[in-house]
């Protein structure tokens, strides 16, 4: 389908972002489908120069390319490169013998084989690990059979996939459980050479939610960019103090107002937000003026901003909504929460075996025998309920879809990515 039929769904967007998204997304020919019933967005867009005039925020593809491949991974940071971002983030941690590796979660759960190879020791501490220990889980198959047998990275490995155009956005995370990690990356960047060449092309930045543990690091490394990072901006007062040892604060997208971009900036700090998964939402972030964008699809990011289509591969079906917190509880029968899949074209399309993938990784899918009418719409949901033309039931029995907001990528049965919904 041609791009341009891109709908503005549900979000409440403002002029500024509404005229950029539709700058963005200006591709191809006109389109033959209508507007999208739920805006009232023309159909066709006057093709014009996706660029801010500052040439947009810089672009951080999030743990790699966590969207596109398993979450920390040789794999993700491959696919965060080639994706063309102007970084890739990840995090390091200590394992039990002092071994930097690359990790999000405090314990192993979620994303590694544990439970096979360690049973028993799935809640521990990632950090209670020895590296030879990390070594032998396979941190891959969650996301998806064909990368299984990734690794754990060692920190040193990213440093090996970045370049002069993909450099590193390296957060020390939870530093309380990984005592020392400070000195261990101010050193590495001082004295290993792959990480010293990253540093003189100004492609390392360091990054963390703990005040006094950046306070730390900038002691021990004052030349390198570092990012307070915070879930809400706070007063201007905090602000003052942090701009003492950081550069920037980087906070979530869905509370970040213009005011508070106003006050970061009048500490004299940058700005940067995550995490943007969505062509509407890193629309939105470039309206803001923000200065660094970090999301889970950091291609699709690169896309929008060269004015491409973000989904070069995309048939026409999208999601339309996210009913993440439904009244009353979010697993029931029937009538729980969903996502609202929209066939946007004048054909019938084939859903069967299509994959919904939140920001967690958690997965829906659609069975066998679904087509979506032209212009139709398919319910699908994370409970248990009666399967209908309208909707289809994952008889799962915990929600999945956070309540505070969350992101979903729909991929069709043949793995090509179709859209992103976020909220
Ligand atoms: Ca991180
Ligand atoms: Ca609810
Ligand atoms: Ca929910």
């Amino acid at each position: 389908m041609a791009f341009s039929t891109f709908p503005l769904r549900t979000l409440a967007v403002p002029a500024l972002f509404t005229a950029t998204l539709a700058a963005s997304v200006a591709a191809g020919p006109a389109a033959a489908a209508p507007t999208d019933p739920a805006t009232s967005r023309p159909t066709s867009v006057a093709p014009e120069t996706a660029k801010s005039p500052a040439g947009g925020p810089v672009l951080i593809g999030h743990r790699g390319a966590a969207g596109a491949a398993p979450e920390n991974t040789i794999a993700a940071f491959k696919a965060g490169r080639a994706s063309g971002a102007d970084f890739i983030e990840t995090d390091v941690q200590l394992s039990k013998d002092g071994v930097p590796f690359l990790f999000h979660d405090d314990t192993p759960a979620r994303t590694t084989n544990v439970a096979e190879v360690f049973p028993g020791r799935e809640d521990d501490p990632i950090t209670s690990f020895t590296w030879k220990e990390l070594r032998t889980l396979d941190a891959g198959s969650y996301f998806g059979q064909k990368f299984t047998g990734e690794r754990i990275p060692h920190l040193d490995d990213i440093a090996k996939v970045a370049n002069r155009s993909t450099g590193v956005y390296l957060e020390i995370k939870s530093p309380k459980n990984s005592p020392g990690v400070e000195q261990l990356v101010a050193r590495k960047l001082a004295h290993d050479p792959s990480w010293k060449k990253l540093v003189a092309a100004g492609k390392v930045n360091v990054l963390g939610f703990d005040p006094s543990s950046n306070r730390e690091f900038a002691a021990l490394a004052p030349d390198i960019p570092l990012q307070q990072l915070a879930g809400t901006i706070p007063a201007a007062a905090t602000l003052e103090d942090w701009s003492t040892f950081v550069d920037s604060v980087g906070t979530s997208y869905r509370t970040l107002t213009a005011d508070q971009v106003g006050s970061v900036r009048a500490a004299g700090l940058d700005i940067g937000v995550y995490t943007v998964s969505s062509p509407e939402t890193v629309a939105a972030a470039v309206d803001l003026g923000v200065d660094m964008v970090t999301g889970d699809f950091p291609q699709q990011a690169v896309r929008l901003q060269a004015g491409q289509a973000a989904f070069p591969q995309a048939k026409g079906l999208q999601i339309a909504d996210s009913v993440n917190n439904p009244a009353g509880d979010d697993v029931q029968p029937e009538n729980g929460e969903h996502v609202l899949v929209r066939n946007t074209t004048n054909r019938t399309i084939d859903a069967s075996g299509i994959i919904l993938r939140d920001a967690a990784n958690n997965i829906l899918t659609v069975g066998p025998g679904y087509r979506i009418k032209p212009h139709g719409e398919l319910r699908v949901y994370t409970g248990p309920g009666t399967n209908s033309p309208k909707g289809y039931y994952n008889g799962r029995t915990a929600s999945i879809l956070n309540n505070g907001g969350d992101s979903v990528a729909l991929w069709d049965a043949r793995g090509k990515l179709q859209d992103v919904f976020a909220n």
